[in-house]
């Protein structure tokens, strides 16, 4: 069988960490795409030249324009400008904005039949711009961010606990902001919930209160330490998981930014819930009970990604 065909639109931190990825991974072949002449192409033939030493096959080809991407299998969308200093979170969004219209536009007409994962912030309205400008079916336009929270509350819950990251699990649930909704009910380790593991003395509420914040704030950690840009190992592992299950049918409930139409009382945006993702893109979103507390939460979530979209349609009215 042929092997999938992976198209990165945007060659920068995360583009070129997810290209790496994509081949030590073998998920497909790789189209790295860049405004930027040179970077994508660069990028492209520095892990091609690293595949015979780390041992995978892979082919790879740096682009500067839409045609190469066509009929890719999975397209992961990062690109856009990071915010910098003096940027309003406004000028953020205009500019964004414009870039998902492009990219959208460049998907409608040769990959139509991907399935997109939007990384680009604010990613709750550019995964909803992108669904728009490219006028692909919401079930295969979805945004990365609630695997990439969920990873850091995991991490760093293990480290409190001092056990294998791979038994513990968690899920951060709404928007991609400081408002998301870390849920510590729903997670544990190796299926004792949270609450259970504080009775039994392993932390106390004060710690996992401080867990809680220091994952909403887990982005602004890393742009901190950096000073020049923001979080990319861990974005862009995230956003392979999310492919890797639908290239291989994998049917994972992975938390990521899904389009609702009715489920938690939402209708016509983008927001972190569970979601299934198998060969269908996501085949189904899972409502899970949420007490008064947690819903009040994902409701603050909500209005600020209602707040965004507004702003978007402000913008550009024609979405
Ligand atoms: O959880 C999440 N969703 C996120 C989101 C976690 C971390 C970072 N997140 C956001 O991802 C971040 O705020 C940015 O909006 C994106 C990409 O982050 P990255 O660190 O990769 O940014 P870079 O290094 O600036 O790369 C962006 C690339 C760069 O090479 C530009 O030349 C290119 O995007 N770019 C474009 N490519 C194609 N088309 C257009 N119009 C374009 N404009 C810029």
């Amino acid at each position: 069988m042929a092997r999938a065909k992976i198209a990165l639109i945007g060659a920068g931190q995360i583009g070129g960490t997810l290209a790496l990825l994509t081949g030590l991974k073998e998920l497909g072949d790789i189209v790295l795409f860049d405004v930027v002449e040179g970077v994508p192409q660069g990028k492209s033939l520095d892990i091609a030249e690293a595949s015979p030493v780390l041992g995978f096959d892979a082919a790879y080809t740096g682009v500067n324009s839409y045609e190469a991407i066509a009929g890719a299998d999975v397209i992961i969308v990062t690109a856009g400008v990071p915010r910098k200093p003096g940027m309003s979170r406004s000028d953020l969004l205009d500019i964004n904005l414009k870039v998902m219209q492009q990219v959208g536009a460049g998907i409608k007409e040769y990959a139509p039949d991907a399935f997109v994962i939007c990384i680009t912030n604010p990613l709750d309205a550019m995964v909803w711009a992108l669904q728009k400008a490219s006028g692909l079916p919401t079930n295969k336009v979805v945004g990365m961010a609630g695997v990439l929270d969920s990873a850091r509350f995991r991490y760093f819950l293990a480290d409190e606990f001092k056990v294998s990251v791979e038994d513990v699990t968690a899920f951060v649930l709404g928007g991609h902001g400081d408002d998301m909704v870390p849920l510590v009910r729903y997670s544990g380790v190796a299926g004792i919930p949270l609450p259970d593991l504080v009775k039994m003395g392993w932390t106390t509420q004060e710690k996992v209160d401080a867990i809680v914040e220091r994952t909403r704030k887990g982005g602004g950690e890393i742009v901190n330490l950096l000073k020049t840009g923001s979080a990319f190992y861990a974005p862009a592992a995230s956003a392979i998981e999310m492919a890797a299950s639908y290239l291989r049918d994998k049917k994972r409930l992975l938390p990521c930014a899904a389009y609702l139409s009715g489920e938690y009382g939402l209708d016509g945006l983008y927001l972190g819930v569970p979601v299934l993702i198998g060969a269908g893109g996501v085949e189904k979103i899972v409502e899970i009970a949420l007490d008064a507390n947690e819903q009040a939460m994902l409701d603050k979530s909500v209005a600020s990604v209602k707040e965004l979209i507004a702003e978007c349609q402000k913008i550009a009215p024609g979405l």
